[in-house]
C-alpha cells in the first residue's frame, strides 16, 4: 500500500498528494497525513508555498463515510483544516474531479483554489442526513455570501467549476487535465506576490440578511419534506453571522454531532451504500456485458416513448416500431415533446435535440427495421398473447446475440421467453413511468436468462443513469408485488372505516410524496382493475377482497385522465379534492358487508401499511426474488417514493425492531386473518434477535 498522503518539493513548492483510492476520502490516515504534511511545509526551508491535490481521478470526495457511526479518531478534520489555514506559507488547493464535503472544506481552508474546468464542487452532507462539519457552514458564507451558502448547503448540489468561479468559491479555472501543474503555477504566483491568498476564517461575513434567512427557512421546510438536516444546516450557516468565527465553528460542531446521532443519518447512509451495493450481483461477477450500440423499442405509448428518450439522451440511437403509420406519428409526437421539455428545462441543447430527431431516432412499422439492433425493448400492451406474438416475430428477425427485453409490469417472463427459440437472450427490463425520469430499472432474470445478458442490463442502467435492481420472476417482481400488497392493506383500512383521504394524508406525513389513492388516480385505476380481473381465477380463497375500487371503475372513473377517481379533478389539475360520491360508494360497500366503520389514528394507518409492506418484502427475500433486503430498499426508494431518509422498508423495520413488527403482524392476523400471517423469515430473524441488515452481506 502506498502512503495515503505524499510530500515532495518541486522547484520550491511543496506538493502534497492525497492518494487514497478510489475517491481520496478523508480517512484517519489521510487526516493524519495532511496534518503532518502541513507541519512539514511550515518548517521546510526548501518550500515557499504548497499545493494540495488528489492523485488519480479526483480531488477529495469528502469524509470517509464508512467511519460514520464509529467513534472518531484523531486528528479531527476541523483541526487539520485550521492548521492548513494557519500555515504562514500560502497553500493552494488544486481541484479536479469532485471536491465534495470535507474535500471542499479542505479547499476552503487553503489560501486559494484553482480548478480544472471539468471539476465540480459541493457540500452534499445534507443528502447524507448531516451538515458540513469541518467549517463549511462558516467558511463558505464568508467566501461566497449567504445566498450561495444557503443554496449549496441546503440542496447539496454539485456546482461546475465555471459557476464556482462566478460565486467566488474558486479563484481560477484552468483548461486541461493537469491539476498539479495548475496548482503549482498558482502557488508560484502567490509566493512571488503576483496574487494574494486569503484565510477564509478571517473574512468579515458582513451583516446578516434576516429576510433572506426567513425566506430560505420557509422554502426549505417545504422542499425538505420531513428531512431535518437541511433545516439544521440553516441554523449552522446563521451562526456565521451571529457569532465570531471560533464560536460559529463550535456551534457547527454541536449541530453536526446531533445530526450524526440521528436515525435520518443512518437511513440516508444506508441508502447511499445500498444504491451502490445493488450492482454487486453474481452475474456481473461471472460475465462481461454484451456490446450495445443500438436500441430497438417496440410500442411507442407511454412507456416505449419514455424508454426511447432515456436511451437517446444517453447517446444511443433508437429505432421504434409501432403497429401502423398513425401510431408511429403519435409516438414521434410524444418523443419530440419529451425532448422539447428537456430543452425547456435546460437539460438538452436545441442543436442536440435536432440531431437526435434527424439522425439518432428512427421509426418503422416493419419489424425488419430491428434486424441489426443489439438490444430490443418491448413495451406493447400488457397482454400475454400480444407479447408472445411480438417475441415470436422478433425471434424471426433479430440477429444472433441480440438481447430481447420485455417491459412487462407483471407477466411471466419465462413464458414470454419460451415463445422464442433463444430464451437465454430474453430478460425483463421493468422501467418506471415516466421512463426518461424515474431512476429505477428492475432487471428481471428469468430461468434461462444468460449471465452476460443480466450484466448487460446493469451496464445499460448505468449508461442511462439509472439504478438497476436484480429481481426474480413472480407476479409483479419486487416493486409491484409490494405495491399490490400494501395497496390491499390500505383498501382493508378504507373498508373498515378510514377514508382514503386520511390514509393519503397520513402517508404523506410519513414522507411519501403522494398517498396510495392519489397514486392510483395518477396511474389510472383501470390498470389495477385489469390486474384484479386477471388474478380472480387464481386468487387464494382465504384472501379478503374489497369491491370499492371495482365500483369506482364500473362508473368509468379511472383517475386523473377521466377527471375523477378517488378524488375529483378540475380540468387539467394534478391535485384533486375529496369526492362525496366516492365516500357514499365506500359507505354502501361497508353496509353491504355489515361492517360498522371504526376510526383509525394516523399512527395505526402507518403501522398497518408498513407491516404489510415489510411482511411481503420478507417473503420476497426468502423466495430469492430479491437477492438481499437492501435490493428491496433500493426498489422502494428509487421507484416508489419511499422517503429516502427512512432508508427503505427493511432498514425502517430494523430500526423499529423486528420483534415489534412481528408483534403487530400477529395481532393483526388474529384480528383480520390470513393476509397478515407473518413471513417465516421475519419470525426466524425476530426469534434470533437478528436484523434484515444481517442478510445484506453476500459472499
Ligand atoms: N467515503 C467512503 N467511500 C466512498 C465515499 C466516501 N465519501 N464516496 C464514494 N465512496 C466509495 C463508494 O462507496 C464506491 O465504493 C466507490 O467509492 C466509488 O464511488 C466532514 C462529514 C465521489 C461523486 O457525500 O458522491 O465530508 O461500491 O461508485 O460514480 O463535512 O461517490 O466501489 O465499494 O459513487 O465515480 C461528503 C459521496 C461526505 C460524496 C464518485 N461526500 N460520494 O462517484 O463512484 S460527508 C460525499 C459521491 C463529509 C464533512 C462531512 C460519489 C462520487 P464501492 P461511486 P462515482
Ligand atoms: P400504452 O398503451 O401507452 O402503449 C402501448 C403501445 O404499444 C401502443 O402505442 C400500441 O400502439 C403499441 N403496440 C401494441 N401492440 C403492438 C405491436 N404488436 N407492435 C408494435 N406496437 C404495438 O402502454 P404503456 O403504458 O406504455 O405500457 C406498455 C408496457 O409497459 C406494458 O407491458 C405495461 O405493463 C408496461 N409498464 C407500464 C407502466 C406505466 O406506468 N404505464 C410502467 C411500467 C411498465
Amino acid at each position: 500500500m502506498t502512503d495515503p498522503v505524499r510530500y515532495s518539493v518541486q522547484d520550491g513548492i511543496a506538493v502534497i498528494a492525497v492518494d487514497n483510492p478510489p475517491v481520496n476520502a478523508l480517512s484517519q490516515a489521510v487526516r493524519a497525513g495532511l496534518a503532518e504534511a502541513v507541519a512539514r511545509l511550515s518548517g521546510d526551508d526548501q518550500a515557499r508555498a504548497g499545493v494540495i491535490y488528489g492523485a488519480g481521478r479526483t480531488f477529495i470526495a469528502g469524509a470517509d463515510i464508512r467511519e460514520f457511526g464509529k467513534p472518531m479518531a484523531e486528528p479531527f478534520l476541523p483541526d487539520v483544516i485550521a492548521a492548513i489555514e494557519a500555515c504562514e506559507k500560502p497553500v493552494v488547493a488544486a481541484l479536479h474531479g469532485t471536491a465534495l464535503g470535507g474535500g471542499l472544506e479542505v479547499a476552503l481552508g487553503c489560501h486559494a483554489r484553482v480548478a480544472l474546468a471539468s471539476a465540480k464542487v459541493g457540500l452534499p452532507e445534507v443528502t447524507l442526513g448531516i451538515l458540513p462539519g469541518a467549517g463549511g457552514t462558516q467558511r463558505l458564507p464568508r467566501i461566497a455570501g449567504a445566498a450561495a451558502a444557503l443554496d449549496l448547503i441546503t440542496s447539496g448540489r454539485h456546482v461546475a467549476a465555471v459557476e464556482a468561479l462566478k460565486l467566488g468559491i474558486v479563484d481560477a479555472v484552468v483548461d486541461g487535465d493537469d491539476p498539479l501543474a495548475a496548482g503549482l503555477a498558482h502557488a508560484r504566483r502567490l509566493a512571488d506576490g503576483e496574487a494574494t491568498g486569503r484565510r477564509s476564517g478571517e473574512i468579515d461575513p458582513g451583516a446578516k440578511d434576516e429576510a433572506l434567512f426567513a425566506d430560505w427557512r420557509a422554502k426549505t421546510k417545504k422542499s425538505a419534506r420531513g428531512q431535518i438536516s437541511p433545516m439544521v444546516a440553516i441554523d449552522a450557516i446563521e451562526a456565521a453571522y451571529d457569532l465570531p468565527f471560533n464560536e460559529g465553528m463550535a456551534r457547527e460542531r454541536e449541530l453536526f454531532k446531533e445530526l450524526m446521532a440521528s436515525d435520518q443519518r443512518a437511513g440516508l447512509i444506508h441508502a447511499f451504500f445500498a444504491e451502490r451495493a445493488v450492482a454487486k450481483i453474481p452475474e456481473a461477477e461471472a460475465a462481461s456485458p454484451r456490446e450495445v450500440a443500438s436500441i430497438g423499442v417496440i410500442g411507442g405509448g407511454t412507456m416505449g416513448s419514455g424508454i426511447a428518450v432515456a436511451a437517446l439522451n444517453a447517446g444511443l440511437p433508437v429505432t421504434l416500431v409501432e403497429r401502423d403509420e398513425a401510431s408511429v406519428e403519435r409516438a414521434r409526437g410524444i418523443v419530440s415533446k419529451l425532448l422539447d421539455d428537456g430543452v425547456r428545462r435546460g437539460k438538452l441543447s436545441e442543436a442536440r435535440r435536432d440531431q437526435i430527431l434527424s439522425r439518432d431516432f428512427s421509426t418503422a412499422t416493419d419489424y425488419s427495421a430491428l434486424a441489426e439492433t443489439d438490444l430490443v425493448i418491448e413495451a406493447v400492451f400488457e397482454d400475454m398473447d400480444v407479447k408472445k406474438d411480438v417475441f415470436r416475430r422478433l425471434d424471426g428477425i433479430a440477429k444472433a446475440g441480440a438481447i430481447l427485453a420485455t417491459n412487462t409490469s407483471y407477466l411471466d417472463v419465462n413464458e414470454i421467453a419460451a415463445a422464442t427459440s433463444r430464451p437465454q437472450d430474453v430478460i425483463g427490463f421493468h422501467f418506471f413511468s415516466p421512463a426518461h425520469v424515474m431512476r429505477l430499472l428492475e432487471v428481471v432474470v428469468a430461468d434461462k436468462t444468460a449471465a452476460d445478458v443480466v450484466a448487460t442490463g446493469f451496464a445499460l442502467a448505468k449508461k442511462l443513469r439509472k439504478v438497476a435492481v436484480r429481481a426474480g420472476v413472480c407476479d409483479g417482481f419486487i416493486g409491484n408485488r409490494l405495491l399490490n400488497t400494501y395497496r390491499k392493506a390500505a383498501d382493508y383500512m378504507v373498508e373498515d372505516g378510514a377514508s382514503p383521504y386520511q390514509i393519503d394524508a397520513a402517508l404523506v406525513a410519513f414522507g411519501f410524496p403522494m398517498g396510495p389513492f392519489a397514486v392510483s388516480d395518477l396511474a389510472g385505476l383501470d390498470i389495477a382493475w385489469a390486474g384484479r380481473k386477471r388474478r380472480a381465477a387464481t386468487r387464494d380463497p382465504r384472501e379478503r377482497t374489497v369491491g370499492i375500487a371495482d365500483r369506482i371503475c364500473e362508473r368509468g372513473w379511472f383517475g386523473q385522465k377521466t377527471g375523477r377517481g378517488y378524488y375529483l379533478y378540475e380540468p387539467g389539475a394534478r391535485r384533486g379534492s375529496p369526492d362525496p360520491e366516492v365516500e357514499a360508494i365506500i359507505a354502501a360497500e361497508r353496509e353491504a358487508k355489515g361492517i360498522v366503520p371504526r376510526s383509525f389514528t394516523d399512527e395505526e394507518i402507518v403501522s398497518r401499511y408498513m407491516a404489510a409492506m415489510i411482511n411481503e418484502a420478507a417473503k420476497i427475500v426468502e423466495e430469492g426474488i430479491a437477492l438481499r433486503p437492501l435490493d428491496v430498499d433500493v426498489t422502494m426508494l428509487a421507484g416508489y417514493g419511499f422517503p429516502r431518509w427512512r432508508g427503505g422498508p427493511m432498514q425502517y423495520a430494523d430500526r423499529l425492531g423486528l420483534d415489534t413488527v412481528l408483534a403487530e403482524l400477529r395481532r393483526l392476523s388474529a384480528e383480520d386473518g390470513f393476509f397478515w400471517e407473518p413471513a417465516p423469515l421475519l419470525v426466524r430473524l425476530a426469534d434470533e434477535g437478528q436484523t434484515f441488515a444481517s442478510l445484506n452481506e453476500r459472499d
